[in-house]
């Protein structure tokens, strides 16, 4: 990863997924890449996001807080959800625009994008829930089947896509992500398709990786927060991307101040002032990945 703003973004790779990997990604609408990030990357992500949290829990008032330009949309003792985190460290910034990861959201978008959020997540085992409690999520999707989604070259692509990476290791009782295999192909109704995941748990996959591993999924697929059952911490980051003529979640436009100590050349990625200039791209599945070690961690 280069420092935010000291020499131009790299070139990014195209494209970046292996065929193998872009397969399991059309077969179950997501892929764990594993160690994206370095652990020096990993540590200074983690430490950032701590901080936040911590000026943010100072307040007293967390969810109408805002420090450094992010705030709280959930808060409970055992779990915090950090919003626009883009513009609290440089070390987000620098996250958002990796050009290896932002090379694996453009090929599954089929172009160029904005970031549309920058979100994190810590939380822990939740106290008060019965561990023999049958198991249940809180599962959603951004964009359904159709509607947000579509074929090129015979591959699947969708129009809203995240990178969620954990800074902490994800063992089975870790509480990793969830998600409901090729629901975002499925165009039937959410609750059907959580109801046959709860019949037959196998097609609920979990995400268990090292640190500084990246769920790359778009947002029709189903999924949720996993359960955590031990007694460790997970921290993650999330970027969410869209092509640059969409809009920004509520609240996650940057701010005139940040945009304009953003390098020219990440402007379009961090405000989507490309719009409708969109730069259309389609691999095939027989193409193999562009790989080298600028684009890999060590
Ligand atoms: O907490 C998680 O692992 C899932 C986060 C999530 O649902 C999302 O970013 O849409």
């Amino acid at each position: 990863m280069q420092p935010n703003g000291t020499n131009g973004p790299s070139p990014r790779p195209f494209p970046a997924l292996t065929a193998a990997q872009r397969y399991h990604f059309d077969v179950y609408g997501y892929v764990v890449i594993e160690n994206t990030l370095t652990e020096n990357e990993v540590g200074t992500l983690r430490e950032a996001l701590q901080k936040l949290k911590r000026d943010l829990v100072a307040t007293g008032e967390p969810t109408r807080a805002v420090v450094r330009n992010a705030r709280a949309s959930a808060h409970k003792p055992h779990h915090i959800h950090l919003s626009h985190v883009m513009e609290s460290d440089p070390a987000i910034l620098d996250y958002l625009a990796h050009p290896r990861l932002v090379a694996m959201v453009e090929e599954v978008v089929g172009g160029s994008v904005r970031i549309e959020e920058s979100e994190a997540i810590i939380n822990s085992r939740d106290p008060n829930a019965d561990p023999d409690a049958p198991l249940r999520y809180g599962f959603h999707a951004g964009t359904r089947p159709q509607y947000g989604t579509y074929t090129e070259n015979g591959l699947y692509h969708c129009n809203f896509v995240k990178t969620l990476t954990n800074l902490t290791d994800l063992g089975p009782d870790d509480g990793g992500t969830v998600c409901i295999a090729g629901s975002h192909k499925i165009q039937c109704s959410q609750e059907d398709i959580i109801a046959c995941a709860y019949e037959d748990p196998s097609l609920i996959h979990q995400v268990i990786a090292p640190a500084g591993s990246t769920l790359l999924f778009g947002e029709a697929l189903i999924h949720a927060t996993g359960r955590i059952r031990s007694d460790k911490e997970r921290v993650i980051v999330i970027g969410g991307y869209t092509p640059p003529m969409f809009q920004a979640w509520d609240g996650q436009e940057p701010s005139a101040e940040f945009v304009a100590q953003t390098p020219e050349s990440l402007r379009p990625l961090v405000t989507g002032s490309d719009k409708w200039q969109w730069k259309q791209r389609f691999r095939t599945l027989a193409m193999r990945a562009q790989t080298d070690a600028s684009h890999t961690a060590a």
